[in-house]
C-alpha cells in the first residue's frame, strides 16, 4: 500500500519536473543573421517542447522591464538599444531541467568564454551581440514568460516523440 502511494508520487514528482519551462529569445542579431531556424534546432534536436513562439519588435519599455535587474550596469542603455534595434524570436520551451540545461545549450553570456558546440560558442563573437537569451532560473523564467505571453498564447500538446525522450 505505502509502496504504491510513493510510486504514484514519484511518477507525479516526475511528470512535475518535466512541465519545467524556460523563457528564450532569439535577439535582434541572431534575427539579423538569419540564425532562427538553426537556434530553434539545438533546442527541438534536444528533444525540448515548444510551447510558445512568435516574432515581434519589442518596446523599450518592455526591454527595460525584461532586464529591470541590470538597470543600474554600464551597459544598460547600450543594451537596451540594441534589443530594441529590430524583431527578437520570444519563445517558451519546456523539459526537464529546461532552465539549467537550456542555459548549457546557450553558453556563457561572454561568447569568448563559450565552449565550441554551444550556441553561443559556434554562431558569435561578443558579449554586446550574443543573439541568444535564456532564463537563468526557474523563478526568473516564469516571470519572463509572463511578461512576454498571456496565458493563452501558451500552448498545451503532447508531442508524440514524448514516450522516447522521456522514460515511462
Ligand atoms: P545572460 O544573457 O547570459 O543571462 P546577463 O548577465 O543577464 O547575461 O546580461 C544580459 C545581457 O546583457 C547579455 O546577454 C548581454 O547581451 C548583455 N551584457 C552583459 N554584460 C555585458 C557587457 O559587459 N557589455 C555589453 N553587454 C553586456
Ligand atoms: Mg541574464
Amino acid at each position: 500500500m505505502i509502496g504504491t502511494i510513493l510510486s504514484i508520487f514519484y511518477v507525479i514528482a516526475r511528470i512535475m519536473a518535466n512541465n519545467e519551462r524556460t523563457f528564450i529569445m532569439v535577439k535582434p542579431d541572431g534575427v539579423q543573421r538569419g540564425l532562427v531556424g538553426k537556434i530553434i534546432k539545438r533546442f527541438e534536436a534536444k528533444g525540448f517542447k515548444l510551447v510558445a513562439l512568435k516574432f515581434q519588435w519589442a518596446s523599450e519599455d518592455l526591454l527595460k522591464n525584461h532586464y529591470a535587474d541590470l538597470s543600474a550596469r554600464p551597459f544598460f542603455p547600450g543594451l537596451v538599444k540594441y534589443m530594441s534595434s529590430g524583431p527578437v524570436v520570444p519563445m517558451v520551451w519546456e523539459g526537464l531541467n529546461v532552465v539549467k540545461t537550456g542555459r548549457v545549450l546557450l553558453g556563457e553570456t561572454n561568447p569568448a568564454n563559450s565552449a565550441p558546440g554551444t550556441i553561443r560558442g559556434d554562431l558569435c563573437v561578443q558579449v554586446g551581440r550574443n543573439i541568444i537569451h535564456g532564463s537563468d532560473a526557474v523563478e526568473s523564467a516564469k516571470k519572463e514568460i509572463a511578461l512576454w505571453f498571456t496565458e493563452k498564447e501558451l500552448v498545451n500538446w503532447k508531442p508524440a516523440q514524448e514516450s522516447w525522450v522521456y522514460e515511462d
